[in-house]
């Protein structure tokens, strides 16, 4: 008999009918948000779920669903997973290195520009018909190129991101993370080690780009807000949650740092109400891998992941 799969969220075309062709195939083309106990209904008889970051996988789903052997998340980041949970059960968990780096560190790198330029605060101004004349000063922001770039998290992305700063802006590029990186992968980056105290205070543009854990909750709030410079910006396209949003929008207003890039929030898709009153923020809603090609590459790694484990016992880029 097929093994039967679930997708929990709507999916392109082509890859239900990739599923369907290895697998019987229970889908959510309507996008349809399943609560927790829905999710674990859905779940019963299946041996693999195709999901995105919001399915939470924990001890109470995979203690409800007995059949379950794999969790391929449509995501590199897996802080939905409780992975520790899912090795205990013996279901594997994979998700999708790689495919997005490079379109991610675009979308980081264009969050770092708008901000600097104050694009979108200068384009609400266009729309609401308020540009009668030239003046000196008008949204003017700071320089990107040949400034202090801050990079909080060195993985895959970071790394991507420093040499977009390094080599096509001439930025000086620092870091923290915590591990150094080898000597020729920081050469090619052109990145420096620093601790997160200097991160904080010499960074003209600090980007973060870390895994979401307990450790890194608010890893950015009041006290780390303080110690930047009142001309820096601050862009987060990790994870809600490692920023204190409510502690951002207090220092935004009140002049702390100078501007913020927001992909990502604290209970997304809601928003802190401040954030939204704030003029000096660029918000935009989760959508750093979104190209149609890095989309598509994504759920195609998603699903070759479940293929490959449930027909061949081996998946590509297993977390377990
Ligand atoms: C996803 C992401 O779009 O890959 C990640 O970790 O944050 C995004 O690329 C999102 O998580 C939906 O699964």
């Amino acid at each position: 008999m097929r093994p039967h799969v679930l997708i929990a969220r709507a999916v392109f075309p082509q890859i239900l009918t990739l599923l369907e062709q290895h697998f019987e195939v229970t889908s959510n083309q309507d996008d349809e948000l399943w609560t927790p106990a829905q999710l674990i209904e859905k779940l019963q008889g299946k041996q693999g779920v195709f999901t995105t970051g919001s399915q939470r996988i924990d001890a109470t789903v995979l203690g409800s669903c007995p059949d379950l052997k794999i969790c391929a998340n449509m995501a590199v980041g897996y802080n939905n997973f409780d992975l520790e949970a899912m090795t205990t059960a013996g279901v594997k968990a994979t998700n999708t290195p790689d495919v997005l780096t490079e379109t991610t560190a675009d979308f980081g790198f264009a969050l770092i520009m708008a901000t600097a330029r104050r694009m979108a605060e200068s384009e609400r101004f266009l729309r609401a018909g308020l540009w009668n004349r030239w003046r000196y000063d008008m949204f003017a922001g700071s320089d990107v190129h040949g400034s202090t770039l801050g990079i909080l998290g060195m993985g895959r992305i970071g790394q991507a991101i420093a040499r977009r700063g390094a080599h096509g802006f001439g930025m000086k590029v620092i870091y923290h993370n915590r591990s150094r990186l080898d000597a020729p992968t920081e050469a090619a980056c052109g990145a420096t080690l620093v601790s997160k105290q200097e991160l904080l205070q010499q960074s003209d543009h600090l980007i973060l780009v870390l895994p979401y854990t307990p450790e890194s909750h608010h890893a950015i709030g009041a006290a780390e807000l303080a110690q930047m410079k009142p001309t820096a910006t601050l862009i987060n396209i990790a994870r809600g949650g490692i920023v204190d949003d409510a502690a951002l929008a207090l220092a935004l207003k009140n002049g702390v740092i100078a501007a913020a890039g927001l992909d990502v929030f604290e209970g997304e898709p809601a928003l802190h109400p401040d954030l939204l009153t704030v003029p000096n923020v660029v918000l935009t809603p989760h959508i750093a891998s979104a190209t149609l090609p890095t989309r598509l590459a994504m759920a195609q790694l998603a699903a070759d992941n479940l293929i490959g484990f449930l027909l061949h016992g081996k998946a590509v880029t297993a977390l377990n």
